[in-house]
Formats: C-alpha cells, structure tokens, sequence
C-alpha cells in the first residue's frame, strides 16, 4: 500500500471495528436472546439460517484478537457492547457476567496501548423488548438509556469515545420496510415509527450520559452515496427522495432539529403523535460524528412501487463480494458533503468501510491484494477529503475478523483476518500484513 502516517495529521487515529453479535457468540455468557436470533431462524431471512450463536467466540478469545490489532500497529479499537448480554430481559436485572465481560475487554484493550471506541446499540434488541415492539415502541428511548446507564457505570470511565446508535437507517429503514434485516418488517406506518424513535433513543440517551459526565460522545451513521440515474427531472426527484432517506433524515435530526420535507412528504401521515416535541432533544451537540461508508448507488424512479418509488441501480465499477460497487471518490464526497454541511470543524471518524472477498487460501495463507487496494484508495480518500477541509481524525476498516455477516451468514468474508469457522482458528490476511508494515515503519 501506497501512503504512510505522515500524509496524515499526527493525532489521526488507524484502528478496525467489530459489532458484539458478529463476534463475541451470543450464546455465551448469560446474554439474553435478541431479535436476531429469532430472525435467523425463521427460514428464508437468512442464508442457512446462520445466526451469532457461535461466531467467532471472541467472547473467549478476545485476548488473541487483540493481540492483532497490536502487533498490527493499530491505535484504536471500535466494538459495541450488547444490550441483551448485559440485560438479559431488555430492562431490569442486570448480568454480571456480561458486565465482568465488557470490564475485562476494555482493560486488555487499554492493556495493549489502545483506545477503546465503543457502540451501545449496534443491533441486537433484547427479544422481551421486541415482543413489545422493540423500535416502533414509543418507550424505546427510555430504555436503551436505562441500558446506556447500566452499561457506562461499569465501563464509562475507561473508554476513549462512544457512539450511541450504530447506522440508524439500518435499524429503521432497512429493517421495517425493506425488511432484510431484523425485525424483518414491510410495514411504512412501523418504517415511521421507528425512523423516528432510534433518533429520540439517540437523543435520551445522549442526554443520559451527558449528566453521567461521560465524554466524547457522537453517532455512527451510513451513507449511500447517490446519483440521479439520467438527466430527468424525474430521476432528480427520485435520487432527492433516496438522499433524503437513506443520508439527510439522520443527520440533519442530530445536527440541526429537522427532518427533510421531501421524506416527510411520504411518513408525515405515519408519524408518532408530537413528534415535533422530540426534535430539540434530538439535536444534542455532539463531539464527533462517525461515518460508515461502502458503495454507490443510482436511483431511478419507479413509479409502480410505493413511495418513496425508486430503483436502485449499478453503474459499471468492478463490485465487491457483495456485488456493490467500488467507489472511493463517494468516501471523500461524503467528508467534505458532511463538514460543509453538517458539522463544520467537528471531528468526523470513518468508522466503517470494508469489502467482502473470496480470499484465496494457499498453504495456509490468505491472498487479498484486492482488499490491500481497496483499503488503500479508502484511506487515501479521505485524506483527499482533509486536503478540501474535512476534519477527519482516523479510519477503522470493517473489519477486524471474518464475522457473521447479518442476513448472508458466515458466507461474506469483510476480515483482514480470516476466520476459519470450524476450527475458530484465525489466519492474518496478506492485507493485514500490508496494513502493517505501514502503521508499525
Ligand atoms: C454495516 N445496506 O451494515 C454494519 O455496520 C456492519 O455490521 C456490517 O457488517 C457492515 O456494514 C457490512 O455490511 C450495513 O444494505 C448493512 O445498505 C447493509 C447496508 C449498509 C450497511
């Protein structure tokens, strides 16, 4: 890879992330069951209905994991704790067990000279939450800062920064109205609902840890980068609706109180009762934003489908395993986009970019150049982003481990370390290696 520390400021920050029910086993330790593992099992919502049972037992291997990120001359580590480990019920009796847990993890974090960066909600609502509704309920806000509190009692004072809710369109859109994620909803009254409570989670929650003292706080948010598929106005308006949805909706609630016209346009009717009571509350002032960050899309308009009545479609980059397109330019887009727009001079991280692969294993090692330079057109956008006055402060490649890839299963490979998931065993990538021998010249 072609660029070293000193294209860099000094104080930018190179680590990778994790999410707790991708890695840790969520049968382990005391953790309650989440919505994800009944989503797995219902067949047809997952391949091979795989589900996080097992994953990749970090829950007892995390000090050999850890142990990469050092030796890999990484600065920071981003991992999410589990609500339904700590909380086995959602509410209520805590675990001790899971608490222990998460106490021991940031200490061997801290142990190797790393900065813990942590996600309280990175997806998985403890299942005696979602039988009551889980992101539609208007109480959810108030629970997941019950858990925040719980949870950053016992690890608050240790780690270096924490965002609230992993990629809130995840949680709302994707999950209630495509639904290809948990709970697995088609439903546009439920898509409203919870679009506009994982923000009001949000903002109780940052309110909550604000009076607890905790520092560095912020959220973790998804961007699609979009293009109107020709020059009609019609396909104008149909990229302006996506944009609006899947790019302005979150951010513009947090930074400034509103939501976009053009989205509401389609949910104002499905909306919960006063929501526009919850808007200050929303727009806390945060000390960082974090952008996770993968492909590109065309919107075209689709007038047979229900509103928002639009189709994705591909331009001709070559894709990922995923099959999405690779398209570092939207990375550096979308830093500038954000600080002009957004968030001005507040610290912006990458937290999330990444490219499954079917990595060639040969005698044992890992062969992803593909990966290498993908990584390496990533990191080098978002210096291209600094250069036009972003200020972007470090880049965590998703991810650390081959891991439970959410609705593909175990079948999509993001690691720059290789999982075998029969033996557990973990195999560096030669990615890893050229990461590497950047970070630690
Ligand atoms: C993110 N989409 O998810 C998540 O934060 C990770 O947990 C996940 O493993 C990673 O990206 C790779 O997928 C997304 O359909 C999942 O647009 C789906 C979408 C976007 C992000």
């Amino acid at each position: 890879m072609n660029f070293s520390r000193s294209d860099f400021p000094a104080d930018f920050l190179f680590g990778a992330a994790t999410a707790a029910y991708q890695i840790e086993g969520a049968a382990f330790g005391g953790a309650g069951p989440t919505h994800w593992d009944s989503f797995a099992a219902t067949p047809g919502n997952v391949v091979r209905a795989e589900d996080g049972a097992r994953a990749c037992d970090h829950y007892h291997r995390y000090e050999e994991d850890l142990d990469l990120l050092k030796d890999g001359g990484f600065d920071a580590y981003r991992f999410s704790t589990s609500w339904a480990r700590v909380l086995p019920e959602g509410r209520g009796a805590p675990n001790p067990e899971g608490l222990d847990y998460y106490d021991r993890l940031v200490d061997a974090i801290l142990a190797r000279g790393l900065k813990p960066y942590q996600t309280i909600y990175h997806w998985e609502m403890p299942s005696a939450l979602a039988d009551l509704g889980g992101w539609t309920n208007p109480d959810v806000g108030d629970w997941m800062a019950d858990y925040a509190e719980v949870i950053q009692k016992r690890i608050g004072d240790r780690v270096a920064a924490v965002a609230t809710i992993n990629e809130p369109w995840c949680v709302s859109y994707l999950s209630h109205f495509i639904g290809h994620h948990a709970p697995g909803l088609r439903d546009i009254r439920a898509t409203a609902r919870a679009m506009h409570h994982v923000m009001k989670a949000h903002g109780r929650t940052m309110t909550r840890l604000r009076e607890m003292g905790q520092k560095n706080l912020g959220i973790v948010l998804n961007f699609d980068h979009t293009t109107p598929v020709d020059d009609s106005p019609e396909a104008a308006r149909a990229a302006d609706r996506w944009d609006g949805i899947a790019n302005r909706w979150f951010i513009e609630a947090a930074s400034k109180g509103t939501y976009p016209e053009v989205v509401l346009e389609g949910l104002g009717p499905h909306m919960p009762a006063g929501w526009q009571d919850d808007m200050a509350e929303i727009a806390q002032p945060m000390d960082w934003l974090g952008v996770n960050y993968y492909t590109r899309n065309f919107t075209a308009p689709d007038p047979e489908a229900a509103w928002p009545s639009v189709r994705m479609e591909k331009g001709d980059l070559p894709v990922t395993q995923m099959g999405w397109e690779i398209y570092p330019e939207g990375l550096k887009d979308f830093l500038v986009r954000l600080s002009r727009d957004y968030v001005g001079e507040m610290p912006i991280f990458v937290t999330e970019n990444g490219m499954a692969w079917e990595d060639q294993i040969e005698n044992g090692a890992v062969f992803d150049p593909e990966r290498a330079d993908f990584m390496e057109r990533h990191i080098l956008a978002a210096r291209d982003a600094i250069a036009e006055g972003a200020n972007v402060k470090g880049f965590f490649y998703w991810s650390l481990l081959d891991n439970y890839e959410w609705a593909f299963g175990y079948e999509k490979r993001f690691g720059i370390v290789h999982v075998d998931f029969d033996s557990l065993k973990r195999t560096p990538k030669a990615s890893y290696h050229s990461l590497k021998s950047i970070l630690t010249r």
